[in-house]
């Protein structure tokens, strides 16, 4: 799977990972996103963190360190992304509630500034167990802030972390401008937990962004998705504000004998 590392600079940590601050020797610190759709950063509104989740803080170089799980780090460092290859460099570790709260940058977002939120179905075992949010275009996005701005007190959240709108990015002839609000909608998925409609929007949300859509905003405004898609991330990486990751394919290992 090859995905786009986007480079979340830490603008501001929450007070519950403030004293990460003091420990990476004056090094910038990125929240890495894992995204299948560079050509929707500009409709950012936030970022998930699984809050059960452990994350590392691990040095990439001198003056650099990325915030992820330590599988990702692990698989960074057989993609030049480390001092030294097969070896990570963390350090410290973090609960990803404790990040809540923390103010970031979102390359290429409208909004330019986002803050990390609480998610309930951030998987750790894929890309950096950091999502990137834009709701516009991900229906699980949507649910997700939809369940904050309805409960934030349940979900230990201040109200206005939550406060961007869905951004458009995109127009497809089906659904317009906001595709995930229009399938959520539709296929009447109350919250997050409504995981099995979830998955089906995404598949329908997939489709008719890459084969409709065309873009809205951004310096590939008016070209199709199709085409932008490549052209964003290429200039994403470009500016150094992303890289490409891979990732190798889920292996099956047999647990008899
Ligand atoms: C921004 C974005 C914008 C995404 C969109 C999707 C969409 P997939 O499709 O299942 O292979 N993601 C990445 N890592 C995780 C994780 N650890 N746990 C849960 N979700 C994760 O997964 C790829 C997408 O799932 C990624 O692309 C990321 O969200 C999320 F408009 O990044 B995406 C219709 C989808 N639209």
């Amino acid at each position: 799977q090859e995905y786009t590392g986007v480079k979340m600079e830490v603008v501001e940590w929450s007070p519950t990972a403030k004293a990460i601050e003091s420990k990476v020797d004056g090094r910038k610190v990125f929240l890495v996103a894992a995204t299948l759709r560079p050509e929707t950063m500009y409709g950012q509104t936030n970022c998930f963190v699984g809050t059960s989740i452990k994350y590392g803080v691990f040095a990439i170089n001198d003056t650099e360190a990325f915030v992820c799980t330590y599988r990702a780090a692990r698989n960074m460092t057989f993609q030049g992304l480390s001092p030294e290859r097969g070896q990570t460099q963390q350090l410290l570790e973090i609960d990803g509630a404790a990040l809540v709260g923390t103010k970031i940058k979102a390359p290429f977002g409208l909004a330019p500034e986002v803050f990390v939120l609480p998610m309930d179905n951030v998987l750790a075992t894929k890309g950096t167990g950091v999502v990137t949010s834009v709701p516009s275009d991900s229906p699980d996005d949507f649910a997700t802030v939809s369940d904050l701005r309805k409960k934030p007190e349940f979900y230990k959240i201040d109200r206005e972390w939550v406060s961007i709108d869905p951004i458009p990015v995109l127009t497809t002839p089906t659904y317009g401008e906001l595709t995930a609000p229009r399938l959520v909608e539709k296929l009447k998925i109350q919250s997050q937990k409504d995981v099995k409609q979830l998955a089906e929007a995404k598949e329908i949300a997939y489709k008719e962004g890459f084969y409709s859509g065309v873009m809205l905003v951004g310096e590939f405004k008016g070209l199709t998705v199709q085409e932008a898609k490549p052209k964003v991330r290429a200039s994403m990486i470009e500016q150094g504000l992303a890289f490409a990751y891979a990732e190798p394919e889920n292996l099956v290992i047999s647990r008899s004998a």
